[in-house]
């Protein structure tokens, strides 16, 4: 039987109005396709490693961040309004064109995970696509998002994106080098029994985040009557994209060591493109406090907290009072 194979652009033709929107879809969607080469062959062309550069993060760039960024960048240059790049990779705003000859910003992480490259578990890039703003600020509003997305270099390379309505996921077909269409609608159910956290950062959570936490593994006799289960992939497009597919929570929630950032994961690049998928797929975001969607960018590397997921889970994190 041969699957009915809706393609990335069939897609896009169907599903979006302004051409320039979907050609900028399709050119991130080549940039994802030509980064997962490089991850398959990260091994065999010397990609892993260390290189002596450092990120605005402060972390020690890999030899194949850079080149992550270089060929999303190159892509997103090739459309013709966009301009204004944010990259995790660049501690500056990349100016491409005057306002007036451009008004698509692209914030996004090119290669989200690296680490889990030498030990070859999945990792991802994370995009998020707006519009300037009237006032010409280039950084954007979490609900001003018009596209949110993610791809996912695993045993396959997918495709997840949202234009506001639906979650959709592509699968890249290596024979045909198509973005085919394989999960039309994806969805996170309100309730889950599985977490996502980095326990060893337990000695520094807040009291609510240990309070979550504890109750998570007291089992069916402790405080939420079930048992939960546990992953943490330290890959957020992972443990994102598992939530997607069977449910889940995740949580980077504050912690002492993290505080005096504001957060481990940043804003622009990774929590507002997730937050909108995480919406968009019947899901909550929050910072522990707010909606991310509503948190303020005031600057281009700016980090928060993260409780994402499974709607009714999110609301127990926020309802803990201590
Ligand atoms: P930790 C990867 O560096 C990342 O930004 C996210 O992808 C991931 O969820 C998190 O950091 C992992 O953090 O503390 O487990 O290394």
């Amino acid at each position: 039987m041969t699957m009915n194979r809706t393609t990335l652009n069939a897609y896009l033709e169907q599903e979006v109005s302004d051409p320039d929107l979907v050609d900028l879809i399709d050119r991130i969607a080549s940039a994802c396709w030509k980064i997962s080469q490089v991850v398959r062959d990260a091994a065999l062309n010397g990609h892993q490693g260390q290189a002596q550069s450092i990120n605005p993060q402060g972390e020690v760039q890999k030899p194949i961040d850079l080149l992550a960024d270089d060929i999303f960048r190159h892509s997103c240059k090739q459309n013709d309004r966009t301009s204004v790049l944010i990259s995790e990779e660049v501690e500056e705003i990349t100016q491409l064109r005057p306002s007036q000859q451009g008004d698509f910003v692209v914030a996004y992480d090119p290669l989200d995970g690296s680490s889990n490259l030498d030990v070859d578990l999945s990792v991802g890039s994370v995009f998020g696509v707006s519009r300037l703003a009237k006032d010409l600020k280039p950084l954007p509003a979490g609900r001003a998002l018009i596209c949110s997305g993610y791809a996912i270099y695993g045993p396959s390379t997918m495709l997840v994106l949202t234009l506001g309505t639906r979650v959709v996921g592509f699968t890249l077909d290596m024979g045909s080098e198509d973005y085919v269409l394989t999960h039309p609608d994806m969805r996170i159910p309100a309730d889950t029994a599985e977490f996502a956290i980095n326990m060893s950062c337990a000695p520094h959570w807040d009291a609510r985040a240990a309070r979550y936490v504890e109750q998570c593994v007291a089992g069916p006799d402790g405080a939420r009557g079930k048992a939960f289960n546990m992953r943490w992939t330290a890959s957020m497009v992972a443990d994102i994209h598992r939530i997607l597919i069977r449910g889940g929570v995740f949580l980077y929630p504050m912690d002492a060591e993290n505080a005096g950032l504001g957060g481990k994961l940043r804003l622009l690049y990774e929590a507002f493109p997730m937050a909108m998928i995480a919406e968009v797929a019947g899901g909550s975001a929050s910072n522990g406090k707010a909606d991310i969607l509503d948190v303020s960018a005031e600057t281009p590397h700016q980090r928060t907290s993260v409780i994402l997921g499974a709607q009714n889970e999110v609301q127990h994190f926020q309802s803990l009072t201590l």
